[in-house]
């Protein structure tokens, strides 16, 4: 059956969607086994519900640019399943972004949120806007633009955006300003909004900091290990990458490396995370390059010097490694570095960012492999939370969020590996995840009707 659905799905979608079948594929070779175990699953059709997505709305984005030129861009919100609760995912401004990609960041998502226990359903949006060199006002311009169109189809129970990549509190603050402007109406229909007006303590460290609580649980539970000491690697310099070095350190691990679209910084005395803020957070994002100009013994390899499918990152030996920067972006032949060096775990902070034969090697070779949509489950509980203080209007302080968060993880955690267990999988955490994930999104279908 599962054969039968991919070979559609590969008809139904355009070449383009390579990233979606990709997730779509994982998913259902995990579920194989369990879908035969309640004749309901075939006889309602949740697989083939669960792989197409309720709508895509696709608008154009008009907006000026700071010479007055008109600028044009195309603006998407994909809905893909509402089964738990009220759609709820990031929205990505990046110039790869196309509806294959956020096709797949939709259908993770669904199975993510399904994860954290909480009542949410699945979605991403996003544009092909390139925020980089760009002015605030610019930035400002465009996100109004984005919410004049986007505005009919979110509402804080029917859909509620939040930040991914080129996206952080700024934009959100932004949307969030136009939103109310032309609804008049001030509710929590985006997450992720600065602490000022509606935004939870603790939301932009979340995805970051939920991803070292998983990884703590895990190395300990599996391994009886903690991160003390342990040299880690971390891929990505953005929001995710920040905050998962920055809880890395306060455990006293010591993180060498982090890295950007032009290149990695490795720096073995430990990455210096004010240097990488003062970079990255300061509104125009500059290369990382520039951090060797403080610390002279760092070291920065230019992308381009690894051209045979293999990054800088994950040839630096580690004990444990966070790829936290974007899809695809640790390789078979990164793996392979990887186990060679030692390194006893994987935990993704981004989503998908290990490609299947590389996630294989590694679970063959005994690494504990921790899937984003588990460990990095964080930033949308969060998102959750913030919903929860917006509808109660009230505040929540750091300590209540921080507490809250690392609980989340640790039952993620204990879901997945359970799950793995209780199916003959024992450590196998991404069957582990889209079991457990799966279960709880086809009994509601299955209790809502078709
Ligand atoms: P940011 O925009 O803050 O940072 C993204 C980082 O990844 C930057 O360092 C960027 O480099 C790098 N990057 C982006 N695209 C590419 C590319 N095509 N090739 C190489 N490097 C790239 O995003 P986030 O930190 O928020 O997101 C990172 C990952 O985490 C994404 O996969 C996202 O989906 C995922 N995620 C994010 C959550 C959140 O709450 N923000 C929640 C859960 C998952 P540069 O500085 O050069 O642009
Ligand atoms: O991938 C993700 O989980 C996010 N970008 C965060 C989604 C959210 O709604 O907070």
């Amino acid at each position: 059956m599962v054969e039968k659905i991919l070979a559609n799905l590969e008809k139904s979608n355009c070449a383009t969607d390579n990233t979606f079948l990709q997730a779509v594929s994982e998913v259902l070779s995990s579920l194989e086994p369990i879908i035969k175990s309640d004749p309901r699953y075939e006889q309602f059709a949740i697989l083939e519900r669960l792989v197409t997505p309720d709508r895509i709305i696709q608008f154009k984005v008009q907006w000026l640019d700071d010479q007055n030129r008109v600028r044009i861009n195309n603006g998407y919100r994909i809905q893909f399943n509402n089964a738990l609760g009220p759609y709820k995912g990031g929205l990505r401004f990046h110039p790869s972004v196309t509806t294959g990609v956020l096709k797949f960041l939709a259908f993770e998502q669904i199975f993510k949120n399904s994860l954290t226990g909480l009542p949410l359903g699945g979605a991403k949006g996003g544009s092909d806007f390139d925020p980089k060199g760009k002015s605030d006002f610019e930035i400002m311009k465009f996100c109004h633009a984005f919410m004049r169109e986007l505005h009919p189809y979110i509402g804080a129970r029917v859909d509620v955006p939040a930040g991914d990549i080129g996206v952080g509190s700024r934009e959100i603050g932004y949307l969030f300003g136009e939103y109310k402007h032309i609804t008049r109406n001030y509710d929590g229909v985006l997450s992720g909004k600065p602490y000022a007006f509606g935004g939870s303590l603790m939301r932009p460290q979340a995805t970051g900091y939920g991803a070292v609580y998983f990884a703590r649980e895990m190395l300990f539970q599996e391994l009886q290990e903690s991160l003390e000491g342990k040299v880690c690697t971390v891929s990505g310099a953005g929001n995710v990458a920040i905050h998962t070095i920055e809880k890395l350190q306060q455990l006293g691990a010591i993180v060498v490396t982090c890295s950007d679209s032009d290149g990695t910084v490795y720096d073995p005395k430990g990455i210096n995370l004010s240097i990488v803020r003062e970079l990255k957070e300061s509104g125009r994002r500059r290369s990382l390059s520039e951090y060797t100009q403080w610390v002279l013994e760092a070291v920065y390899t230019p992308k381009t010097e690894y051209p045979e499918n293999a990054h800088a990152v994950w040839q630096i030996p580690c004990f444990a490694a966070f790829p936290c920067a974007t899809q695809n972006e640790l390789t078979f032949s990164d793996a392979q570095k990887l186990i060679q060096n030692g390194c006893v775990a994987v935990v993704e902070g981004a989503n998908m960012p290990t490609l299947p034969d590389a996630i294989e090697l590694l679970q063959q070779e005994g690494i504990l492999f921790a899937p984003g949509k588990a460990s990095n489950a964080g930033g949308v509980a969060v998102s959750e939370f913030e919903m929860s203080q917006n509808a109660s209007m009230e505040k929540w302080d750091f300590d209540k969020v921080d507490r809250k968060l690392d609980e989340l993880m640790r039952q993620i955690y204990k879901r997945v590996a359970l799950t793995a267990k209780e199916y003959g999988v024992e450590r196998n955490f991404v069957d582990g995840a889209n079991i457990a994930a799966f279960k709880r999104v086809a009994e509601a279908m299955l209790l809502e009707g078709v």
